[in-house]
């Protein structure tokens, strides 16, 4: 049977900005900017993107074009008779542990806009937004009912393929999105503390340049935000027609999904400054302070049904890219259709997912990393050991086991300068970095 593949080019730009563009821009960078800084830690996190994490989201689609079969099969096929798919082992396994935890948030989030929907959080309820945050996680079934929604969600599209289904789903949760958060920007530019917390995102204290765990921090919300490392932009490419070209695509998702993490910036710190919010709240900015702050806004019950519908949507699309990533691989390996995959699929990561919901009740008193719940933990070891790892393993195999000739003709860049820096980049300095920034923070430990 021939191989599914993207109908367009755009389509394929669509799916993999849906991917980038997910509870990474939104929930997790308004905390880890709010936490480091704001407008150093943007900075910095700018740099990567334009200067690791592009160069490094061509080399993981450089891969899957070349290969043309999902994370572990594209290396194989690259390098048969090596141990090179390893790293492709890692990132389905990567990608099945981060949806585990990912849909629990999505859970959250899903029963959030549901609650806006009827209308009653759109006052604050008893014992405020975070006393009815703790008590709702910490109940066994309702949690996991959201989780159980979101995942079905996920599974039906994947099951219709890349074409008719996950194609198409970003087709309109694309533009649906970037619609959503301008209006939601604008509105948050009106308020009355904006330009504070504007000056908290784009006015930089310069003293916090010195620092390396915020360079630690913005590396790996560069990498986490541009889903590369676990082999789900690898396999999306690995649909791509041959004469769809790599370049621009990926310097435009990178871009976009910058803008989209700036202008989630401009939508929650505004509000946060006006109505006296805490920026380094922490993960649960976006589920507890912010609900304060929409109810005592003016219309900020609309505002709350347009903030969580962006969100479910924008964790949407970056789940579907995680499903594939063990699906694709299933699919291939195990002689399942792709219907029977995705189930399968689904339900091993619902299942784990069943134990990080738990860690919020009746597990709370189990740690696995640290003194960090089952959520933390996951959320630790896949951002700061498999992504990392999983990037300067394709770094390393691009730069150091293609010839230099494979390496540019693959990353189909043309400019001659442009390669001779993309080459560098992913030779040496890539490599380098991430080790010497794996060792700082295991030494600043
Ligand atoms: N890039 C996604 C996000 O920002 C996460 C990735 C692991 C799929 O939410």
């Amino acid at each position: 049977m021939k191989r599914d593949e993207w109908k367009s080019r755009l389509g394929f730009m669509l799916a993999a900005m849906g991917s980038a563009v997910g509870l990474g821009n939104i929930w997790r960078f308004s905390y880890v900017a709010g936490e480091n800084g704001g407008a150093t830690f943007l900075l910095i996190y700018i740099f990567f993107i334009l200067a690791f994490g592009i160069p490094l989201l061509l080399t993981e689609f450089s891969i899957g074009k070349a290969g043309k079969k999902d994370a572990v099969g594209s290396f194989m096929r690259l390098a048969p008779g090596t141990k090179w798919h390893w790293t492709g082992v890692m990132g389905v396994i990567g990608g099945t542990l981060i949806l585990s935890f990912y849909s629990v948030v999505c859970g959250w989030s899903l029963y959030y806009l549901f609650h806006y929907l009827i209308g009653d959080f759109w006052t604050e309820p008893t014992g405020g937004f975070g006393q009815s945050f703790e008590n709702w996680t910490s109940t066994t079934w309702e949690p996991l009912f959201w989780q159980f929604l979101f995942m079905i969600a996920v599974v039906l599209v994947v099951i219709r393929g890349i074409k008719r289904g996950i194609e198409r789903a970003n087709l309109i949760a694309m533009p649906a999105l970037a619609i959503l958060m301008v209006v939601l920007a604008v509105y948050s530019l009106t308020l009355d503390g904006a330009s504070e917390g504007l000056a908290f995102l784009f006015t930089p204290d310069w003293s916090q340049f010195g620092n390396p765990q915020v360079y630690l921090a913005a590396m790996g919300q560069a990498f986490f935000s541009l889903s590369i490392g676990i082999g789900g932009m690898l396999t999306y490419a690995s649909y791509l027609k041959s004469n769809d070209r790599l370049p621009t695509a990926t310097v435009g998702i990178g871009i976009m999904d910058t803008v989209f993490a700036v202008i989630a910036g401009i939508v929650i710190f505004p509000a946060v400054f006006s109505f006296g919010g805490d920026v380094t709240d922490g993960p649960p900015l976006v589920f507890i302070t912010l609900p304060s702050i929409f109810a005592s806004m003016p219309a900020g019950g609309l505002v709350g049904i347009g903030f969580f519908a962006l969100l479910v949507m924008a964790a949407y699309s970056s789940a579907l890219s995680m499903l594939e990533v063990p699906v694709a691989y299933v699919h291939r390996t195990l002689g399942l259709s792709r219907k029977a995959a995705a189930i399968v699929c689904g339900t091993v990561i619902f299942a784990i997912g069943v134990t990080v919901s738990l860690g919020y009740g009746i597990w709370s008193h189990v740690t696995i990393v640290e003194n960090k719940n089952i959520l933390d933990s996951i959320d630790y070891i896949t951002g700061n050991y498999i992504l990392p790892l999983g990037t300067m393993l394709m770094a390393i195999f691009v730069g150091w086991y293609w010839t230099k000739d494979q390496a540019i003709k693959r990353s189909e860049i043309n400019t001659p300068i442009l390669q001779s820096s993309w080459y560098f980049i992913i030779r040496y300095i890539v490599p380098v970095a991430i080790l010497v920034i794996a060792i700082t923070s295991i030494v600043d430990k």
